[in-house]
Parts: structure tokens; sequence; C-alpha cells
């Protein structure tokens, strides 16, 4: 059961920036354990993209902007139910830079969210109004690309929004598992594989692609 990658398929890298490794302001356990797996993964891809989470410092989405709450509370937003989460990704911090561990130097674009004040984006293809797209799927669309295998961090929040997203605009997604991390808070990880699992979106290990 190895799955060849072909020229057309794409490795979609989500958010593995300083903030979501060991040490960061939103560190997902684990995180620095899939950097060496996904530069393998990488090497198997002629088409690599990557996302960034780029939020304003006084971001919607960041309990610091709202008096009384504090981190993985949740708040009711214009566009539905918001996690609030630390101050993290902040535009021109190293905490938004993408790690320097990363091995990518074929990835083609990178796709920044989460820079509108009121909207979060986890998605890297649409931010959470559900209405505001990123250009994403225009771009991989216009250049006609194979299947996507989505890795990186964290698993059941911008890698589940960016894999769903994915399989509702018709394309054919995979997550690589042990390329990602999650952050798992109030059964978020467990909801995310179940959506997931729903919409079709495939679940495979590294070891498959890798042989
Ligand atoms: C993410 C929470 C907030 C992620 C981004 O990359 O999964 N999670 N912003
Ligand atoms: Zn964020």
């Amino acid at each position: 059961m190895t799955i060849t990658i072909s020229p057309e398929d794409v490795l979609v890298v989500v958010d593995v920036q300083y903030d979501f490794l060991p040490g960061g302001n939103l560190a997902v356990a684990g995180g620095d354990e899939i950097v060496p797996l996904i530069n393998a993964l990488a090497k198997k891809f002629k088409n690599v993209v990557m996302t960034q989470d780029w939020h304003p410092a006084d971001h919607i989405s960041f309990a610091s902007q709202h008096p009384g709450k504090t981190p993985f509370e949740t708040v009711e937003l214009d566009y539905g139910t918001q996690v609030l989460w630390p101050d993290h990704c902040v535009w021109a911090t190293h905490g938004a830079e993408l790690s320097s561990d990363l091995d990518l130097p074929h990835a083609q674009l990178i796709i920044r969210k989460g820079y509108n004040r009121a909207i979060d984006s986890y998605s890297g293809f649409q931010e959470a109004d559900r209405q505001t797209l990123t250009g994403l799927a225009g771009y991989l669309n216009e250049r006609d690309v194979g299947r996507l295998f989505v890795v990186g961090l964290a698993t059941d929040f911008c890698v589940a929004w960016t894999a769903l997203d994915g399989a509702a605009g018709g394309f054919d997604v995979t997550v690589v598992e042990d390329a990602t991390r999650a952050i798992d808070s109030n059964g978020s990880l467990e909801k995310a594989w179940v959506d997931m699992e729903d919409a079709g979106v495939q679940r495979v290990m590294s070891r498959e692609i890798l042989g």
C-alpha cells in the first residue's frame, strides 16, 4: 500500500512557525518532531505550498482583546463561535516566522492568513466568515494540480480546516497523520478526525509515502 506521488501532487505545509513549536506562545506538543518528516516528504514532491498564520497585534482571536477572558475559552462573534488564543503569530515577530529547520527550498507559494483583525482564519483556503477567500484554491486550480497532501500544525485546527475546505473545493485531500501534531482542546482532535472522515479526507502515515 505504498502511495506513489506524481509530479502534479502538492504538499501543503501548514503553519510550521515558531509560536507553534516548543518554546512558542501557542506551543503544540511535539511540534518540532514533525519537521524532519516534512523535509523527507517534501523531497518526493515537485509542488510544495505553505501557509503562515499572520495576525495583527490586536487580532480578535487573542484572549487579550476580550477583557475577562482567558485562552481556550470561547466567544460568540458575527461569524460564529471563536476559540480564544494566547497572542501568537503576530506579524513581523519571531513567533510568526516559519521554522528555519524546514528544508523546503522548492516551496512555490506561501499563503498568509488571519491578517484581517476581525476575522480568524484556520483554513488556508478561506477565513472563518466562510466567505473571504485567500486565493489558494484559485492558485491551485489555475495550475491544474493533482492530490493535496496536508501536513503541519495543528492537526485539529489549521490542518483540519485546510483539509476540509480543500475537500469541499473538490480536491482529493490526504492528511499525513504523523507529520502533524494537535492542540487537542476540549475534544477538538477527535472531532477533527470525525469531520475529516465524513468529508472524505484520507488519513495516512508517512511511511506509506516514504516507503
Ligand atoms: C492555529 C490556533 C490559532 C493553527 C492557528 O495553526 O492550528 N491554531 N491559530
Ligand atoms: Zn492563529
